[in-house]
């Protein structure tokens, strides 16, 4: 978790015109308590040229669970998908480690297909099945449950690779008007991602029994998958 948290923040100091982006203060870091055991949220947020909003959040909810959550939302203009990455521990190690560059209109950039096809095939011993809602992904995703060090090591290489296609592209892209079509396109398409993000049950189950109901829709709603502003 640790070396994943690092690799992603030394990778986004590359990104042009990394600036920080403003958190609420009662959402920044967040503390609790579960049947008395500690909780713990910190969210790093930032924004780049071709990015809105860059997202890393790290977890530690009781003795048992760990997450790392992180999603980079392109800004519409540009014609970028997101970045997604989510890791889960528990008392027994990693049960979920996912990352994708998913597309907000269907399919990937040809560029960013083509760079990713590229990329050496890792096989992990234990790979996992995708749930309904993750039809927002692209045919790139990993989403596997290494088993030990080496695997480990070699997840976080992919994101490392993942970030890198990224990095290219955003580099590379030149944005469209607001009003253009395609510019459209792509918020719907931003969209519908965080419409299906919502629907990870998963995810809110656990922030229901860390928190409250209440407060674990607001975190989804205003910090995790808002709504992208219109262009
Ligand atoms: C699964 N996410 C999970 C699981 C938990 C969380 C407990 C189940 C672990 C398992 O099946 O082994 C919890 N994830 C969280 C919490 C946060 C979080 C509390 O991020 C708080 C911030 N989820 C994302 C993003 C992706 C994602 C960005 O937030 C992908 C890019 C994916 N998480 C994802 C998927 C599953 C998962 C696909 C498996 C869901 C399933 O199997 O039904």
């Amino acid at each position: 978790m640790d070396a994943l948290a690092e690799r992603i923040r030394s990778d986004w100091q590359a990104l042009p015109e990394l600036a920080p982006l403003a958190v609420a203060d009662d959402l920044e870091a967040i503390s609790g308590s579960l049947d008395g055991e500690a909780l713990f949220i910190r969210n790093e947020l930032r924004s780049c040229r071709g990015l809105r909003k860059l997202h890393l959040e790290t977890a530690r909810l009781g003795a048992g669970l760990q997450i790392l959550h992180c999603v980079f939302f392109p800004d519409p203009r540009f014609d970028l998908p997101v970045f997604g990455a989510d890791i889960v521990a528990g008392p027994s190690g990693v049960s979920a480690a996912i990352v994708d560059l998913s597309p907000v209109v269907g399919v990937l950039p040809a560029s960013i297909d083509a760079a990713l096809a590229a990329r050496p095939v890792r096989r992990y011993s234990q790979e996992r099945e995708l749930p309904a809602w993750g039809s927002i992904f692209s045919p790139y995703v990993r989403f596997v449950r290494p088993t030990s060090p080496a695997e480990e090591q070699d997840f976080i290489a992919e994101v490392g690779e993942f970030l890198a296609v990224l990095a290219d592209a955003v580099r590379a892209a030149e944005p469209d008007a607001s009003d253009h079509p395609s510019t459209l396109e792509r918020w719907h398409g931003q969209l519908r991602y965080c419409k299906q993000q919502k629907q990870n049950d998963k995810t809110r189950r656990v922030l229901q029994k860390a928190f409250n109901p209440a407060w674990a829709d607001r975190y989804i709603e205003e910090l995790l998958f808002d709504d992208p502003p219109a262009p």
